[in-house]
């Protein structure tokens, strides 16, 4: 099983500030533990970060064929990326978004994701351990309906 890890802008910011909202961990740290837990439950993880709208878009286009699914942290582009959230559906592969941060205990402008609308579920709120509780996900209900 191939997963693709994405994390879109300033998270490769991730330890360096605002830890009591995000965490200690870096994302090259985060990166690691799902890698090492994706070994463990036998499949394999391909992470990304990028800043840029596009460049995120241009790598879904590209990997998620040949990928099984996406844990994607969308960051701010979850509150208003249509772009993103179409390249999302049109995968067809099952998607889990996270938050770190709980969204909806936050300001008003946080608590609509509409890349969600192309997720068959959404962490947030379970900081970094979002990620390990997705990928867990991924790999239990890796056929069911997204
Ligand atoms: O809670 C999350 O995971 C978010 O996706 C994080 C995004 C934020 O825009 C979303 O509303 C919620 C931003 C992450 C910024 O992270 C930083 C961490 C340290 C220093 C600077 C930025």
């Amino acid at each position: 099983m191939r997963i693709l890890l994405v994390n879109g802008p300033n998270l490769n910011k991730l330890g360096e500030r605002e830890p009591e909202i995000y965490g200690k961990q870096t994302l090259a740290e985060i990166e690691a533990e799902v890698a090492a837990r994706a070994a463990e439950l036998g499949a394999e993880i391909t992470a990304f970060q990028s800043n840029h709208e596009g460049a995120i878009v241009d790598h879904i286009q590209k990997e998620a064929a040949a990928s099984d699914g996406i844990i994607i942290n969308p960051g701010a582009f979850s509150h208003y990326s249509i772009a993103l959230r179409d390249a999302l559906a049109a995968t067809g592969k099952p998607v889990i978004e996270v938050h770190i941060s709980n969204i909806h205990a936050r300001e008003q402008f946080r608590r609509r994701s509409v890349t969600a609308g192309a997720a068959r579920g959404v962490i947030t709120g379970l900081g970094t351990f979002g990620y390990i509780a997705a990928l867990e996900a991924l790999v239990a209900q890796p056929g069911a309906k997204s």
